[in-house]
């Protein structure tokens, strides 16, 4: 008996990842994800729905831009089956350019209305998973130290004494940053918005690569002021980093994080079970466990009370179908490399 119990663990090292059914040692479902959250979330996702379903999982963080740029240069040979979170726009960008597979989850409906709208506006090529609203960073001690104001407002970024001491990313790599300049766009008008962006460079100390840098700068006291999602800040608090938030009292506008099934995925099977499970509320509160912060989108997941209350931020209505197509989406950030990157400051 233990001679057949060890050979049986033999051949499973030598097949890889097996499991165990009620028909004998059956060879693990693979499952390719590609995860724009944080890495926290990403590895908890990783461990609990290996542990729990039996399937091999492989997990390549990316943000937002850089996936989508990877399904682009993978789309004649798919290697990726699921892209997980980051901001909604790629993901409708992805939709639009045939790189993910319609699916209607029967789940669809314990989602918010406004995760079923972003499915809606893909052709259910994309779906909502959180949302999370944008809006300043700033560390309190540096602040108190160099006698600036708490940043309350889109204008208050402008005030000279914040020179150098704003970071936010670069909206050619990162979805948080497109988000900034599709808000700003939708709130004062194109003209207006891109004035203003030029002036806010003159504050930019960085324009970083990924979304989330610029809070994680702000926290550690390598910057004083970030533009971000506001959700981000409250892992850092939890770290014990002097880490504020405010939202914007002008307006502001929030992301909706998605997920889509890449469509020639070799493993689709285990795509849409992957799918499925990660709009269930249990799944969407491991983020919580991951110390994130974003509001899930499953009306039956529990919301903890350090999720940023959206009652209380004033928010835009933000046009994704409009900022989350393609050309749009290219016209504006080239326009934003010419007339604002450019510049000196
Ligand atoms: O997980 C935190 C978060 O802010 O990161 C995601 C997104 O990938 C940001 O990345 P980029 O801006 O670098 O593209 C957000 O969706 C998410 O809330």
């Amino acid at each position: 008996m233990k001679k057949w119990v060890v050979n049986r663990l033999v051949l499973k090292l030598l097949l890889g990842a097996t499991a165990f059914t009620g028909a004998g040692w059956v060879q693990a479902q693979t499952v390719n994800v590609i995860c724009s959250v944080q890495a926290e979330w990403c590895n908890m996702i990783g461990t609990v729905y290996a542990r729990t379903t039996g399937a091999k999982i492989n997990i390549s963080m990316k943000g937002s831009g850089e996936a989508l740029a990877q399904l682009i240069a993978e789309k004649e040979n798919p290697k990726t089956d699921i892209w997980f979170g980051g901001t909604g726009d790629p993901h409708l960008q992805a939709a639009e350019q045939g790189l993910t597979l319609e699916y209607k989850s029967p789940t669809m409906v314990q989602l918010y209305p406004w995760a079923q709208q972003q499915a809606q506006q893909s052709g259910f090529k994309t779906v909502g998973i959180y949302s999370g609203p944008l809006g300043f960073g700033y560390n309190s001690e540096l602040l108190a130290k160099k006698k600036l104001p708490v940043p309350k407002t889109w204008a208050d970024l402008l005030n000279p004494a914040f020179k150098g001491e704003i970071q936010v990313a670069n909206p050619a790599s990162s979805g948080t940053a497109y988000t900034m300049v599709a808000t700003l766009v939708q709130m004062m008008g194109e003209d207006k918005a891109f004035e203003y962006m030029k002036q806010l460079h003159k504050n930019i100390s960085q324009y970083t690569r990924s979304g989330t840098g610029p809070i994680k700068a702000a926290a550690r006291g390598e910057t004083t002021v970030s533009i971000s999602f506001v959700h981000d800040g409250v892992g850092e608090k939890m770290q014990g980093f002097p880490l504020e938030t405010s939202t914007p009292s002008d307006g502001t506008g929030a992301e909706i994080g998605s997920m889509s099934i890449v469509k020639g995925s070799r493993n689709l099977e285990a795509a849409k079970k992957f799918y499925e499970w990660a709009l269930t509320p249990g799944a969407q509160e491991m983020a919580v466990a991951a110390k994130q912060f974003q509001l899930p989108s499953n009306k039956n997941a529990k919301n903890d009370a350090r999720i940023p209350d959206f009652k209380k931020i004033k928010f835009i209505n933000y046009d994704y179908a409009k900022y989350g197509a393609s050309a749009e989406r290219r016209r504006l950030i080239a326009k934003w490399e010419k007339e604002v990157n450019s510049l000196p400051r």
